[in-house]
């Protein structure tokens, strides 16, 4: 019944302690590509990745010049549901721009 003499104190002590698993992440990259408007990359950026004009902006122009940047950092779940939405957005607006995931 009842443990008086606390012999699981030290046990549920170091249980406390163990850092709790934290899950492999993913980045989501912009693609760069000749056609989509850079207003269209930004306004994606504001949208579904929630960055102010500014960091948007510098994400924009960092893809344009290297090819790919990174919007974000998500779960694996997260980061393919942005990348849908991205695809999604940019096909229903007729751009051309692409996504993609790479673990971070
Ligand atoms: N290169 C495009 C242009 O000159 C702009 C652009 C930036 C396109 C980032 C895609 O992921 C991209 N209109």
């Amino acid at each position: 019944m009842g443990n008086t003499r606390h012999e699981d104190e030290g046990l549920a002590i170091a249980d406390s302690r163990q850092k709790t698993e934290e899950p492999p992440m993913y980045k989501v990259l912009l693609l760069n590509d000749d056609y989509t408007t850079m207003d269209f990359v930004i306004m994606v950026l504001e949208v579904v990745f929630h960055k102010d004009d500014q960091e948007a902006t510098q994400i924009m122009l960092k893809v344009h010049q290297a090819g790919h940047g990174v919007a974000g950092v998500f779960t694996r779940d997260m980061a393919e549901t942005k990348v849908a939405i991205v695809h999604d957005l940019a096909h229903k607006n007729e751009h051309p721009l692409k996504c993609s995931i790479e673990k971070a």
